[in-house]
């Protein structure tokens, strides 16, 4: 309903009224000049609501985050082409975590765009370099039916796509727009065909086949269970993708090992496989070439067979193959009691903390993990704690973090997220912090705080270089000044504290959940 139902509509009118018109509920912005009238029609037709981010990094990633827990896509408001540029790295992330969001740009006037002037740049070459879908409006009149092409445009099947649509200023505050509403997403393809020849391969090879669950695969209690009895029936090996952008985990659900991300450890737990069935998944890949090592993690001439793509529905392949098999319901791979009740005493260690995490874990959480090198500890202990959902950062671009715990608060409202976060990671896109605080969503941020980029110096020695000297050690240290994080989290709007062993940590995570706002421990390491 319109709040005030003439004069006529602008183009920016049309494009907030087509968004809401089209189920988009949530836009993360980072407004500027261009964008203005945007912003203007916020308050003259009811639109999605906006939230402010002080980064676009920390649009871009939110919405990614907001699509794996909502399954619908937001947009994002960034400020022409240095905007979108701010935007990349998570919008690479959302592209490999296969999240379906639309970029809104803004862009200069088409008379002004000839002229030379300060922010004149190549949006549009810049948005097709993470771009599935990208359009410039060229009329007022257009720009609805733009933005409902745009919205078409975020989905695959199963899977979401980015979609950047360029709105030059001229488009927005030219009268004559028309709404327009993006056609409802056709559902996701069930594909049987492989499924006769997986059932042959599985119980043919038995342990020397793997089943490797990916997106919907992993994502879906329902594909996990089916592929636990699967695995059961046939003997085969189960793992999901190493990093999976949405894996329901804990108490109750099959207990899915992933793949290692450590190329010798894939290796070893690939070793002797004759054939991959892909359930959701892709073919296992390096995350790096290291020298003398191979990019291709599979044993040399294992077959690859591709039961599901990850756009394709999986569960219901799943289920056709357990019935082609007779697997029913499985029993094995099942954590049932909660985890060891009594919290650790001591220093923080891998160990110590991934306890402490699964034992104060309240049900239902959504676990966001950036946790780098400190998280490696948490694989076992998190199969005993309360059911959760896991979000990885996919695509390795770091700064995913916390921006990506608050599209997934927005789009998953009432449920407890819980972020695990390197501190180098963390600076990458530290507003998240503010926008947390202000739209006071119920997120406990764990800095995990090594003070270091612990990770690279393991990957030093991996890609055969050493600690040659000082001046090397600098750039893998971050101390000197040590980061405070307690004073950047209250500076930010956000209650904090500092703890150095389990006991301070459990005390402090369980006084956070209670508090259901948003607050930040520092865990040093
Ligand atoms: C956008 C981006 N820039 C740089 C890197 C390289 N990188 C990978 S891990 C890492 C350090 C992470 O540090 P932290 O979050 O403290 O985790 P730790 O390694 O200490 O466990 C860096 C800089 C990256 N992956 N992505």
């Amino acid at each position: 309903m319109d709040k005030h139902p003439s004069p006529p509509l602008n183009g920016a009118e049309s494009l907030v009224a087509t968004l809401a018109a089209s189920g988009v509920e949530l836009c993360f912005a980072n407004p500027g000049t261009s964008e203005m009238h945007f912003v203007a029609a916020l308050d003259r037709r009811d639109g999605p609501r906006c939230v402010l981010a002080l980064f676009e990094g920390v649009a871009t990633a939110a919405a990614d985050g907001y699509w794996r827990m909502a399954g619908k896509p937001a947009a994002t408001l960034l400020h022409l082409g240095p905007g979108l540029g701010n935007g990349l790295a998570n919008l690479h992330n959302a592209r490999k975590a296969r999240s379906g969001l639309v970029n809104i740009v803004g862009d200069h006037a088409l008379d002004h765009a000839r002229l030379e002037s300060p922010l004149k740049g190549e949006a549009e070459a810049i948005a097709r370099t993470v771009s599935h879908w990208v359009r410039s409006s060229t009329s007022a009149a257009d720009v609805g039916a733009d933005g409902a092409a745009a919205l078409q445009a975020t989905r695959d099947g199963a899977v979401g796509r980015i979609a950047t649509l360029l709105l030059p200023a001229d488009t927005a505050w030219g009268v004559g727009g028309r709404a327009a509403v993006a056609p409802s997403p056709l559902p996701p393809q069930a594909p049987t065909g492989a499924v006769a020849e997986a059932a042959r391969l599985l119980t043919r090879l038995g342990p020397r086949a793997l089943l490797l669950l990916g997106a919907g695969g992993a994502a879906s209690v329902q594909a996990q269970h089916l592929a636990a009895a699967i695995a059961e029936r046939t003997g085969c090996r189960l793992m999901a993708e190493f990093y999976n952008a949405r894996m329901p985990g804990g108490r109750g659900r099959p207990r899915i090992e992933r793949l290692p991300y450590n190329v010798d450890a894939a290796q070893a737990r690939l070793a002797g496989l004759e054939a991959l069935v892909l359930a959701g998944s892709v073919e296992p890949i390096a995350f790096f070439a290291y020298p003398g090592k191979p990019s291709q993690l599979k044993p040399p001439g294992a077959a690859l067979l591709s039961l599901a793509e990850p756009r394709h529905d999986v569960t219901p392949v799943l289920q056709a193959l357990a019935h082609e098999l007779g697997a029913t319901a499985a029993a094995a791979p099942f954590v049932l009691a909660p985890p060891d009740a009594a919290i650790p005493i001591g220093p923080l260690t891998p160990d110590t903390l991934a306890a402490v995490v699964a034992a104060t874990l309240p049900a239902d959480a959504v676990v966001v993990d950036e946790s780098v090198s400190s998280g490696r500890g948490l694989g076992g202990p998190m199969a005993a704690a309360a059911p959760h959902d896991w979000l990885a950062v996919m695509g390795g671009a770091i700064g995913f973090g916390l921006p990506g715990a608050v599209g997934a608060s927005l789009g998953a409202p009432g449920r407890p997220v819980l972020v695990l976060e390197g501190d180098g990671s963390a600076m990458y896109t530290v507003q998240a912090l503010w926008t947390m605080a202000r739209e006071s969503l119920p997120i406990v941020v764990l800095i995990l705080a090594n003070r270091a980029y612990r990770i690279l110096q393991a990957e030093l020695q991996g890609v055969g270089a050493r600690l040659s000297g000082d001046k090397a050690a600098a750039m893998l240290s971050l101390d000197g000044p040590a980061l405070d994080w307690v004073a950047l989290a209250r500076g930010h709007g956000l209650p904090a504290t500092r703890v150095d062993s389990a006991e301070g940590l459990a005390r402090a995570l369980r006084e956070g959940f209670a508090s259901n706002g948003p607050c930040l421990i520092e865990a040093l390491l």
